[in-house]
Formats: structure tokens, sequence, C-alpha cells
């Protein structure tokens, strides 16, 4: 089973990824030619020559970035407990001043600031936990990492581990406080060995820094889903879905397939209930702005979020309850289960559920709620919760049935 022992990682649930490079001023077209796969994937897709995509650093220069503004939102706005952030993706450029490579946004662009630095102190403030992510394995840029050439024999990997993928994590593990978090990702030909060095030399740094399922190996602290995929069953341990809002990670200006924001409360409430993160990523282009349609989304799953916060953050994995409700999720704490409600409904009725009930409340205002505890003909359990009239037309709210046992006792369904 996957265990971190980071608490704050098994309470946090939700946090926010920030896929953000030089990728974002092609912004999913490259001479007049459109990618239509994930746009940090462009320059691989669409073979930009190394010497031509390096040319980009050149117009680098978002003077609309503003870290805080865009962690002050994460943290209050949308209710967000930790940031991941690209410090480098596979296209090999440093989002952050690197002393030993100089394709880096502070030496190869006009804009000369390091952006790493500035989430980082924006984190700080907001008392974010704060990690990045790093392409360990593919690095399109150096040529000896992963897929700088489709063919990868004859490259010298452990050249570009110990000169640039190492060096690099110890400035990034060094120089920024502390790192909570490590987001490695494609581990593509790293060996066990070399997963383990690079194991090694974070933990020897930062003992705390937790490291993702794709460190490589099956070798990190967490299990980490494929992207956008949600386990169907509660699953043990410690575990988190990366997730998109459209369908890329990096900026792209034509894919403004914004989900639902009723569609992501939902997806944030099944992977609570079955006991995982939820890291969803927002993709700044390449002046430093959120896309506005992405800011509206998220800002409507955080006022679910921040009115349904008791019923969210802490929560531990619930038991498998043995009916599909489309209009509900649970999720639980001790002696307490939380009913999320996502669909308009006059009364609540929890069938095969047999606990002893203290009190139902809802969970925005602590408002009581009437209730009755009783069994059903055949002597199945069942609790029946009465809605006050003002909700009856809402939808996406919370009540909590505060209950004399730890856990939910849910009944099997008997022939
Ligand atoms: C990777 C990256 O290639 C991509 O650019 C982005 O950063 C994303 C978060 O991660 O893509 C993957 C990696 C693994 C899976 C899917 C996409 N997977 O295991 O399903």
């Amino acid at each position: 089973m996957n265990d971190t022992k980071q608490q704050w990682f098994k309470d946090a649930k939700y946090g926010l990824f920030i896929h953000w490079g030089l990728y974002a001023l092609l912004a999913g077209e490259y001479k007049g030619q459109k990618t239509d796969r994930i746009a940090e994937w462009i320059m691989n897709y669409l073979n930009i020559p190394v010497e031509e995509y390096r040319k980009l650093a050149a117009d680098f220069n978002p003077v609309d970035f503003n870290a805080d503004e865009i962690v002050r939102k994460a943290k209050e706005d949308w209710g967000m407990k930790y940031l991941v952030f690209t410090s480098k993706h596979h296209e090999g450029f440093a989002m952050y001043n690197s002393p030993c490579n100089d394709y880096n946004v502070v030496k190869a662009t006009p804009y000369g600031k390091d952006i790493l630095k500035q989430f980082r102190d924006a984190c700080t403030k907001y008392d974010m936990k704060f990690g990045f992510y790093y392409s360990q394995a593919q690095d399109w840029d150096d040529p000896d990492g992963f897929m700088h050439t489709r063919d990868n024999s004859g490259k010298n990997f452990q050249r570009y581990l110990d000169e640039k993928c190492k060096p690099q994590l110890r400035e990034l593990l060094t120089n920024y406080g502390e790192i909570s978090l490590i987001w490695f990702d494609t581990p593509m030909g790293i060996s066990i060995e070399q997963t383990q060095e690079l194991i090694d030399l974070v933990k020897g740094i930062q003992p705390n820094c937790i490291l993702n399922g794709r460190t490589g190996n099956h070798m990190g602290d967490y299990m980490t889903t494929g992207d956008n995929f949600i386990p169907r069953l509660p699953y043990e341990g410690d575990w988190e879905v990366p997730a998109t809002v459209n369908d890329t990670w990096g900026f792209n200006k034509f894919d403004n397939n914004w989900k639902n924001p009723d569609d992501i409360i939902r997806m944030l409430l099944k992977i609570s209930s079955r006991g995982g993160n939820y890291l969803l990523n927002i993709g700044p282009d390449a002046l430093g702005n959120v896309p506005q349609g992405c800011v509206d989304v998220l800002d409507e799953v955080g006022r679910y979020v921040n009115d349904n916060s008791e019923a969210i953050f802490g929560t531990k994995r619930v038991g498998l309850y043995p009916y599909e409700l489309e209009w509900a999720q649970f999720t639980q704490k001790d002696y307490k289960l939380y009913v999320h409600i996502l669909q308009p409904r006059l009364r609540v009725e929890l069938l095969n559920v047999a606990n002893n009930v203290k009190e139902v409340y809802l969970v925005k205002d602590h408002s009581p709620l009437p209730y009755m505890v009783g069994k059903v003909c055949e002597g199945d359990s069942v609790i029946e919760v009465e809605l006050p009239k003002e909700l009856h037309e809402k939808k996406n709210y919370a009540i909590c049935v505060e209950m004399e046992e730890k856990e939910p006792i849910f009944e099997d369904l008997k022939g």
C-alpha cells in the first residue's frame, strides 16, 4: 500500500497543477500547422528542430504574469491546498534560474525573472504546499535525453542524468526552501538503479519531500493514475489523479472545451470519496494570463469547495455503498457521513445505511435538519432526511449525518 507518511497530502484532496513553458508561445500552432494533441508536446509532434524551438525563448516576456494573484485565487477562491509547477517539461527549458544550464527563463529570455521563485514566495505567503514537476527522462533539448530524437538507441542517458537532471534537481531542492512534492513524469527507459539515484538525491536533501507515481519502476511514494482517469472503486493508500479542465496541459488557443463545473465537482467528490487527491491543471498563455473560461469554471467549483470544505478536506476513503446514486456522493470523517447532493431533491433517503444517528445538519451553516431512522418492509435500514423548501430546487450542497458509530454501516443487498 502506498503511504507518503505525510498527513498534509492525505488531507489535501485538491491541488493546482500549472503547465507553463515556451510551448505557451506557440499555443497549439506552429507555422500555420495546428496540433490536435496536448499543446506542450508541439515540439515533438510537429518535429520542430531544436535550434528553431530554442528561438522561442527570445520572445518569452509574460508581462501580465502575477504569481501572487494566481496563488491567492487558488487558495482563497478555488480552495486548493497545494501547487505543482513545471520547473522543466519535456522541452528541456527551465522555468527557473538554473546555474548549471543557460537554457532557462532568467538567462535566455527578455523577461529575465525566475518564475518558480515567484510561485514559491506566493505559496509561502498563502500557506500553500509547494512542489515542482520535473521531466527526469524525456528532455528534447539535451542530445542524451529521451526523445531528443525518436530513436533512443545510442544515447548516453546516464550522462544526461549526471550533467543536467541531477544538478538541476539539486538546485531546485537547495535554492527554493521547502519542496513538499516532486512530480516526475514519463519515466521511459530509466533503470531501477537510476530511479534509486534520483530518490536518494531528493531524500538526501529534503527527506520529507514526497515523490509521485511516475518517478520510475513504481518506486514513488504514492500512486498516480493515468491523466484524467478516476479509479472505479475506493482505492487504498495515497494516490492522485492529474487532470485537465480542457483537453490540454500547456496553453492551446484553440481549445475552449472547458469542462462543466458540475462535472468537476462530481469528479473531485468521486476522487475524495475513493481516497485520492485531485490535481487540476491550468495552462497560462504566453503573457502569463490564465484563460478566462478556465478561471470561470474554477471560480464556480471553488464556491462549492469553500462552502463545503468541512466535508472535503481531511476526509477519508468511504467503503462501498451498494447502490449507484446519480444524485449523491459520500465522503466521511470519524463519526460523520457527508452526503453531497448534486441534483435537486425534496428529501434524502439513504437505504441500507444502518447507523444510529445523533444529528443531521446542513454543512454550509450547520443548521439542523429533521430526520427519521427506521426499516423498510423487507427489513433493510433506512435514514430519511427532510430538506427545507429553499433547498428543493438547489443542487450542489452537502449535509452531514452525525453517527454514533465511527464508520458508516452499509448493509449488503439480500435476495
Ligand atoms: C504526461 C506528459 O507527457 C504531459 O505532457 C503532461 O505533463 C502530463 C501531466 O503527463 O503525459 C502522460 C503521462 C502518463 C500518462 C498519460 C499522459 N498515463 O500514464 O496515462
